[in-house]
């Protein structure tokens, strides 16, 4: 079954940086859709629990070069 989680990102200053963090948020396994709003600061994904969780999602957030928290 699918799980969402929606992510806080410090640090994001323009759309390629939204880019970079969708991309390496899509590369994982397990992924539905990710979607990220720059001007926000908020990460939107949608995945499957069986094969990826929320922590590996907000780590890889952070090895792009941004600040992950998790809101929900
Ligand atoms: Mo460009 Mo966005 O170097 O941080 S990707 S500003």
């Amino acid at each position: 079954e699918e799980a969402r989680a929606l992510l806080s990102v410090v640090g994001m200053t323009c759309s390629a940086c939204a880019g970079s963090v969708e991309k390496a948020v899509k590369r994982l396994p397990g992924i539905r859709e990710a979607v990220v709003d720059v001007l926000n600061g908020r990460a939107q994904v949608l995945y499957y629990p069986s094969f990826v969780n929320e922590e590996t999602i907000r780590e890889t957030i952070d090895d792009v070069g941004f600040q992950a928290t998790l809101i929900e």
